[in-house]
């Protein structure tokens, strides 16, 4: 019963997952005697064999894998990472007893494909963050791609794909550290121009040999916030053909001259002196800027004495009667900007004309007028000025409060 190889009496062997039923496990044990009639000299029993692994042809000393109906899996749950027999050597002549250990060590194949922990992944990201800024890291622990497999086999390693569905997408991130999946800005964002992007992610597990390697995509969806990157606009707002700037807008009020400023204010101006913040959804709305409106500059200079505009409401009042033999007309430049220090101001014309004060009562050019009309003439026929009948009547009122 003793080896006729050198070496104690244990045997290791390597053999991979899944091996199929009947590999060959040792050739021979090279334990010394006749293990079969006729003339045995020693008998070979197998020891220790949990679950059936192992068969043993006594006769020529080899061992087999016997995986019949199942499969050596050496991944969780069933995790067969080694196993150990004896066989047991009697000398049939003198009755000594001698175990053999063997060894079979079960070697990892890379049959496993990584899984992400859910389907799909959510980020929201402010436009104003900047580019290297680390967005993402929602694949940390396990919560992004695990593998059951052993060593390199199982370890996980992240890359953004192209995304056919939104090209941009795989521009617009990257994977900052390929082992932890920690996902970082790579352009800048703009809330204005896109709010959501698909970006593709891709597992691979670091099979050594690369063709082995298995892969597994899953989505990041990427929704953009809006940022306090825009100043307020004057309404309403005439986009500029394909552009996002408004056309300059015009308001107007006219206001009668000599008139107390009780009876007129607050100034109808047309249309309603209004801005709005171009940043349409900052979030939360206690975060969004109110407005601000100023008078920056006017024509003539004076318009400070008689005009103010309120700087929250844009109400705007006259301060005191106006003469119009003084002014026909101011024309101011008034601007409207954010109240959070970040101004990013707006602006827009005023026009306030001063009308003739109306104490004239209208006219007729003359105290009386004749006209002419056929006898026969049908209803409707327009009278005329002359018994010729070519020029129709005239009749004139002025009043001299308007000039035209
Ligand atoms: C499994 O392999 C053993 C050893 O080669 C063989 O005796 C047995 O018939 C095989 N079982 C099947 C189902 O093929
Ligand atoms: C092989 O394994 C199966 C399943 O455990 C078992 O039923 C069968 O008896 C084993 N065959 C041998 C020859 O040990
Ligand atoms: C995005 O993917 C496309 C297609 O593979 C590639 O041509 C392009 O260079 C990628 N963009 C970036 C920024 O990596
Ligand atoms: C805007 O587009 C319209 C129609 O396409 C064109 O008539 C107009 O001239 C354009 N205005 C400007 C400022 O380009
Ligand atoms: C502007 O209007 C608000 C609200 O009506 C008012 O409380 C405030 O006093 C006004 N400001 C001025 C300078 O008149
Ligand atoms: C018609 O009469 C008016 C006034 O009498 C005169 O001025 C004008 O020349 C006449 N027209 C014609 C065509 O006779
Ligand atoms: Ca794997
Ligand atoms: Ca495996
Ligand atoms: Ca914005
Ligand atoms: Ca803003």
């Amino acid at each position: 019963c003793k080896l006729s190889r050198s070496g104690p009496p244990a045997t290791i062997v390597t053999i991979d997952e899944e091996s199929p039923n009947g590999t060959v496990l040792v050739e021979n044990m090279q334990i010394n005697g006749r293990a079969q009639d006729p003339g045995r000299t020693i008998s070979l029993t197998l020891l220790d064999n949990y679950d059936y692994w192992v068969i043993l042809d006594p006769a020529r000393q080899r061992l087999f894998l016997n995986s019949t109906g199942r499969v050596l899996d050496r991944d969780p749950p069933k995790s067969i990472t080694t196993i150990v027999v004896q066989i047991q050597c009697k000398n049939e002549l003198v009755g000594t007893v001698i175990l053999h250990e063997v060894r079979i060590v079960v070697r990892d194949r890379n049959d496993n494909t990584p899984r992400f922990e859910h389907r799909r992944y959510y980020v929201a990201v402010n436009e104003l963050t900047p580019t290297g800024t680390t967005i993402f890291t929602g694949f940390s622990g396990d919560n992004g791609a695990t593998d059951i497999d052993d060593g390199p086999n199982g370890h996980i390693e992240y890359a953004i794909q192209y995304n056919p569905d939104d090209p941009a997408s795989n521009g617009t991130v990257s994977v900052a550290n390929i082992l932890s999946g920690h996902i970082i800005l790579a352009e800048r964002l703009n809330y204005e121009e896109r709010t959501r992007y698909l970006v593709i992610v891709q597992a691979n597990d670091r099979a050594s040999y690369p063709p082995n390697r298995r892969t597994a995509t899953t989505t990041l969806t990427v929704d953009v916030l809006d940022g306090d990157d825009l100043g307020p606009m004057f309404l309403p707002c005439v986009l500029v053909n394909n552009t996002h700037d408004c056309n300059p807008l015009t308001y107007r009020v006219v206001i009668p001259e000599f008139t107390e400023p009780t009876k007129l204010n607050p100034l109808n101006v047309t249309p309603q002196i209004r801005a709005v913040d171009m940043d349409k959804n900052i979030q939360p709305p206690s975060d969004r800027p109110g407005i601000l409106y100023y008078i920056l500059v006017g024509h003539p200079a004076t318009y400070r004495e008689y005009f103010s505009l309120n700087r929250t409401t844009a109400e705007l009042r006259v301060l005191k009667p106006i003469s119009r033999d003084l002014y026909q007309k101011f024309t101011l430049v008034i601007k409207a900007e954010q109240d959070n220090g970040h101004p990013l101001p707006a602006y827009a014309d005023l026009i306030i004309e001063i009308l003739d004060e109306n104490n004239q009562a209208p006219y007729f050019e003359s105290a009386t007028y004749q006209g002419y009309v056929s006898e026969s003439s049908p209803v409707g026929t327009t009278i005329s000025v002359s018994t010729n009948l070519t020029a129709p009547l005239g009749i004139i009122a002025l009043d001299n409060d308007i000039e035209e």
